[in-house]
């Protein structure tokens, strides 16, 4: 069954042959196609001293294998020579039972000894260079990434695929590197764009938060992973063969989905956009979602009077303990961190608010206004996906690390951007949500259309907190739309691979047009005699506001 070349794939085309063997080369060329349909998606490193008590090693790896792991690396860093020989072979026995490649972590004399599939090298182990001319041509190799340079050392050294990590806090190996975050995975795979490396990312990931790995790290240019690599989520499990199984759910259903909707471009148009802000502002008055709300303490009360004047249910609960009991509620989240008090309350809240697939709409307000706000709103980002980020033009520039629009406080300054419509654009494909703009014109776009709305009034400007309230009213509308997607009859395929159900687009869309709408209403009323007695005329205007009065004022374009 051990030939010598290794069972599965090859890494490379013929680069290493000084023969001029045809048929060598016609089978090196064979196997070399074989490496482009190894199935990297659930990718197992072996670590026995995590197995529960009373859970032989290769019970748990033949569990795992059974749950649906398709790629197993044997890493020892603490036994002799002797004991990690003996493990690679009767791991090996084993994959090959299943059919699935073996790779040996670091050791090339084991790889060799075992005649197994590949060599992972993390950044101080054997040069990759020096460990092709002792591997058998055709030996899988790949390499530990967490920065630009490493990748761009990998793909020169033409590796066969990457681990980038720790794409989370892990305690299962002392980290030398930074967590590279969900979002910094992203731009490392962007890097491996026109090339056949494969890569997937390592380090804490597990049922939990593997949607989130996934559909967070696509990068800007639409570059997925190849898949996950796991050690304590299985091999700590006294149940691996479920524990695998539950990331294999996930990652069939999501691999799916991201290959086909990809694939698919939704069409909008100004009247499908108006017609469902519409329906939305019907099911949120007949419903009353529940608006968990962890925002500023500037703006909690008005921001709360807003959400009961659209119809829905505020709660303004910022505890960690309640996070989960909350987040099982259907309707929205909003985290605003005006004032950042509860960061590990936003945190937690945003996390259940993905598993339980509810919008979260993230509001980082004056985010460019200090060090400690940015690197806040990085971490809440890597923690959690984002529905819908919210901001002004200074907000939104600092989130993308733009200079064009600078910001004074929680305040844009200067007259925006010279194309909004592309900034918007590529902000929501980068951060795979969907984004708003506030502005006298506001923007919105999921990263494909974009929206301009061109509602509102001046007065917006000289009261405080109204963009924290627009943030308010997108959340509410999301949570309408989320709402919208669960309904009975609806169907939930394709909603599984989401984080979010339901269109956050229109959500987003309705929530800026109900608060300047309704400012544009309240500017009008002859009892507004300045910004005093503005906003309780715009609260009053949110409560009132029919359909119609939408629809008739309503300025929106669709790009
Ligand atoms: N390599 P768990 S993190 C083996 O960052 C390994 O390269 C990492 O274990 C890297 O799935 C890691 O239990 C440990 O968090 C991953």
């Amino acid at each position: 069954m051990y030939s010598h070349f290794p069972s599965w794939h090859l890494s490379g085309t013929c680069r290493e042959l000084t023969t001029s063997s045809l048929f060598l080369c016609d089978h090196l060329d064979y196997r070399y196609h074989q490496i482009m349909t190894i199935d990297f998606s659930l990718y197992l490193v072996t670590g026995r001293e995590l197995l529960p008590p009373g859970k032989e090693y290769l019970e748990s790896l033949e569990e795992a294998l059974q749950g649906g792991v398709t790629v197993v690396q044997i890493r020892e860093k603490r036994s002799d020579t002797l004991e990690f020989l003996e493990i690679a072979r009767e791991s090996k026995i084993l994959c090959a039972k299943y059919k699935v490649p073996l790779i040996i972590n670091d050791r090339i004399d084991i790889a060799l000894a075992i005649q197994a599939d590949g060599v992972h090298l993390g950044q101080t182990d054997m040069p990759v260079h020096v460990a092709k001319t002792l591997l058998p041509v055709g030996t899988v190799i790949g390499v530990s990434c967490n920065d630009p340079d490493h990748v761009k050392k990998a793909i020169e050294d033409e590796v066969d695929y990457i681990g980038i990590g720790a794409v989370w806090s892990t305690t299962t190996k002392k980290l030398a590197s930074p967590v590279v975050g969900v979002r910094g995975v992203g731009s490392l795979l962007q890097a491996l764009d026109g090339t056949n490396i494969k890569a997937v990312a390592i380090g804490g990931i597990n049922s939990t938060n593997a949607l989130r790995t996934l559909h967070g790290s696509v990068s800007i240019s639409g570059h997925r992973l190849d898949g996950i690599a796991v050690v304590s989520d299985i091999v700590a499990s006294s149940a691996p063969r479920s524990a695998a199984q539950r990331l294999r759910n996930i990652l069939d259903v999501w691999i799916h989905h991201f290959d086909v909707q990809s694939r698919v471009t939704p069409v909008y148009d100004v009247g499908t956009i108006k017609n469902g802000v519409v329906e939305l502002m019907r099911l949120i008055r007949d419903k009353s979602p529940l608006i968990h709300q962890i925002t500023n303490v500037v703006v909690t009360n008005q921001s709360a009077n807003a959400t009961l004047a659209l119809g829905a249910s505020p709660i303004m609960a910022t505890a960690s303990e309640e996070m989960h009991d909350l987040s099982r509620i259907p309707g929205g989240l909003l985290i605003n961190f005006g004032t950042i008090t509860n960061k590990g309350g936003m945190i937690l809240a945003g996390q259940y608010a993905n598993e339980a697939q509810k919008p979260v709409v993230f509001d980082p307000v004056g985010v460019g206004a200090t060090q400690f706000r940015k690197t806040t709103a990085s971490e809440l980002l890597n923690a959690w996906q984002a529905s819908v980020i919210k901001g002004n033009a200074g907000e939104m520039a600092s989130l993308a690390n733009s200079n064009e629009v600078q910001a004074k406080g929680v305040d844009s300054v200067g007259s925006g951007f010279a194309d909004p419509a592309s900034f918007i654009r590529e902000i929501a494909k980068k951060e795979r949500c969907v984004a708003v703009m506030t502005g006298p014109t506001d923007w919105v776009s999921d990263g494909v259309t974009v929206v301009k709305l061109e509602n509102g009034n001046k007065m917006l400007g000289d009261i405080t907190g109204s963009g924290c309230i627009v943030g308010t009213c997108v959340a509410t509308f999301c949570a309408g739309a989320s709402l919208m997607a669960a309904a009975p009859g609806t169907s939930p395929g394709p909603e599984l691979a989401k984080l979010v159900r339901g269109n956050m687009l229109i959500g987003a869309v309705g929530g800026v047009l109900a608060l300047t709408v309704a400012a544009e209403c309240a500017a009008e009323r002859s009892d507004v005699h300045g910004s005093g007695t503005f906003l309780p005329a715009l609260i009053d205007e949110l409560y009132n506001l029919k359909p119609e009065t939408l629809l008739s004022r309503a300025k929106v374009q669709v790009l």
